[in-house]
């Protein structure tokens, strides 16, 4: 068997984490991964991707890309009988997916700091093509607004730690800096704990950083990040998993999966 994975950009650290285990998965069953990482993330590029992938004769699809409902809905019109199961669209897509809470993570990042007294809360969101980052977003907004506070600055990355660090330096120039910093992803987060040490400002003490992923090298930071763990790992079993029992069994009802999160506290929160 063969499976296509349509996916985003590999040099991401969580795209490549959940390539990685479903590679592995896969493997262990005998079974073949083609990847397709196109260029062009929009309808286009994705459409000619996945076409690509069926001309190959996939058995089943996993898409990894960030799409909006219709997109992912067309998607799934386009790949006809073969299974598809989408791992970055919203619950409200009619599609197949397994996808993680972001309102859950969201809220998590920001009851921990609030949690910790802090008033001055800055947002440094991905970028607003995707759904989850909006996701993310709104939560955190949704947080801060039920303690009656609203953001303390708010800019948008592309999820690169470059990003993190060019942002991350707009929302400490402000006149009345971040106590804390809420941040989309975890290589953002690695820019703006640059930022902070090139500023001359404590991690934490003078300033406190979420992250969100806990990807493999977030314990490694420095100092270790706290953030808002998505298991890659599992995500990427459970996905071949799905498309091998859906190509086994006859079950065909629409299957939709919202993994939990988790907050892991390390040491630059306080
Ligand atoms: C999402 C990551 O959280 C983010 O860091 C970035 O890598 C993005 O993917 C790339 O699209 S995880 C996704 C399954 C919502």
């Amino acid at each position: 068997k063969t499976l296509g994975l349509l996916t985003s950009d590999l040099a991401l650290h969580a795209p490549s984490q959940i390539a990685s285990a479903v590679k592995s998965r896969a493997t262990q069953s005998g079974v073949n991964v083609i990847i397709s990482m196109p260029e062009e993330l929009d309808a286009r590029g994705c459409t000619a991707a996945l076409q690509d992938l069926l001309a190959q004769r996939v058995d089943g699809l996993l898409v990894n890309v960030p799409l909006d409902d219709e997109q992912a809905e067309a998607l799934s019109a386009l790949a006809g009988p073969v299974p598809v199961l989408f791992l970055d669209v919203s619950e409200t897509a009619a599609v197949n997916s397994l996808i993680f809470d972001a309102d859950q993570g969201a809220r998590l990042g920001a009851a921990h700091l609030l949690g910790q007294g802090h008033l001055r809360i800055a947002l440094l969101g991905g970028p607003q093509t995707s759904v989850s980052a909006r996701a993310r977003m709104s939560g955190w907004l949704a947080a801060l607004e039920e303690s009656g506070l609203s953001p303390c600055g708010c800019e948008y990355g592309d999820w690169s730690a470059a990003s993190g660090y060019e942002k991350g330096h707009l929302l400490l120039a402000a006149d009345t800096p971040p106590q804390a910093i809420l941040v989309a992803n975890d290589q953002m987060a690695l820019g703006v704990i640059r930022v902070c040490a090139e500023r001359g400002l404590t991690v934490p003490g003078q300033i406190s950083v979420v992250g969100y992923d806990d990807t493999a090298d977030s314990a490694w930071y420095s100092p270790p990040l706290t953030t808002i763990h998505q298991a890659f790992k599992i995500a990427g079993e459970r996905s071949v998993e799905w498309v091998l029992a859906r190509l086994s069994g006859e079950d065909t009802a629409m299957s939709q999966t919202l993994l939990p999160v988790t907050l892991v506290e390390r040491a630059s929160t306080s």
